[in-house]
């Protein structure tokens, strides 16, 4: 799973749309508040989406997932240029190591904390005490700069082509997805996410590695290294699967709140209907993505369209 979100260029509530976001970071990152964060993420996708320039934090409340507190934080941006709040948090050394710390594939809050607490607070000195890290946190950091770069999409379509010629050749039953943000027809992606199903297997299984493209002719530069993700889905549970690493998160969000209004239970392996008394039944049978829509009683959307 990436660490970088695609940067939002050309939209006309960018300042506001960043300091959300940066505030949801802080929430997920230091304060680790997920509800916190949950609603700041919220926030700045529905403001990302607005056409219009906001002017006042009383034209923003009026959108899906922006209340009181969001407002008045809106209407101090608009006023002064600048939030407050989010100048202390940057003028905090503890917080600023903490979010940096994170940025290394592998290393999670808790971890980021216990390493700053550690004394360590920039990536040279990490490089000084991998003794603290596992493997995954190390490969992590070795591709620290790589992995910080977001994969243009024409770089993920050669991927795509060379990963999926390695499965057929491995075996053509082999069933290839690559998910996330390229499904959804992102310009740029943060990682490869693969999932990977055959008729025949029953047990599931999880690889993140390392891969780099093959430079084409002599003279071409290396192509940088890249993050990639394997998962190995049984058969049954492959569209839920691929539905929910597609994403985007926020879309699964909202589609898992839809499922629940409508008395079933979503994740990432099965749909299963919830019963009266607050326990959830078998899963459901699931050929499709769109069997997942139809059960829920949503208008069928393409991987183009869940870009929320
Ligand atoms: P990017 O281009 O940055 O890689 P992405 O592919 O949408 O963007 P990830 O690679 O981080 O995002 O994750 C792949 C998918 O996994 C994502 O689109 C939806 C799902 N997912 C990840 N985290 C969450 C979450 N917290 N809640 C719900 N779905 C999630």
């Amino acid at each position: 799973m990436s660490k970088r979100k695609a940067p939002q260029n050309d939209n006309p509530n960018k300042d506001l749309v960043d300091v959300l976001s940066e505030l949801a970071n802080y929430e997920k990152n230091v304060t680790r508040q997920m509800h916190k964060y949950n609603a700041y993420r919220k926030a700045a996708s529905t403001i990302a989406k607005y056409p219009e320039k906001i002017t006042s934090g009383k034209e923003a409340k009026k959108l899906d997932g922006v209340g009181e507190k969001i407002a008045k934080k809106i209407d101090e941006i608009l006023a002064t240029g600048k939030l407050e709040k989010l100048e202390k948090i940057r003028a905090d050394d503890t917080n600023v190591a903490i979010n940096l710390m994170t940025r290394v594939t592998g290393i999670g809050p808790a971890a980021a904390r216990k390493l700053v607490d550690d004394g360590i607070t920039t990536i040279e000195e990490l490089r000084k005490h991998q003794d603290k890290l596992n493997h995954h946190q190390k490969i992590g950091l070795k591709h620290f700069e790589d992995f910080e770069k977001r994969i243009p999409r024409p770089e993920m379509e050669k991927l795509e082509t060379f990963i999926k010629a390695q499965v057929e050749d491995l075996d053509p039953d082999y069933i290839a997805t690559i998910c996330g943000s390229y499904r959804r027809g992102a310009a740029s992606s943060g990682d490869i996410d693969i999932l990977l199903t055959h008729p025949e297997y029953t047990s599931a299984d999880e690889k993140q590695g390392v891969c780099q493209l093959p430079a084409e002719e002599e003279d071409e530069e290396d192509h940088l290294f890249r993050r990639i993700d394997i998962r190995l889905i049984p058969k049954d549970q492959y569209f839920c699967g691929t539905l929910y690493f597609t994403g985007s998160d926020m879309f699964n969000k909202d589609m898992r709140a839809k499922a629940i209004e409508a008395g079933f239970t979503l994740n990432e392996y099965t749909i299963r209907p919830m019963g009266s008394t607050g326990i959830a039944g078998e899963p459901l049978p699931v050929n499709s993505e769109k069997d997942v829509f139809d059960v829920i009683g949503m208008a069928y959307k393409k991987p183009s369209e869940r870009n929320m």
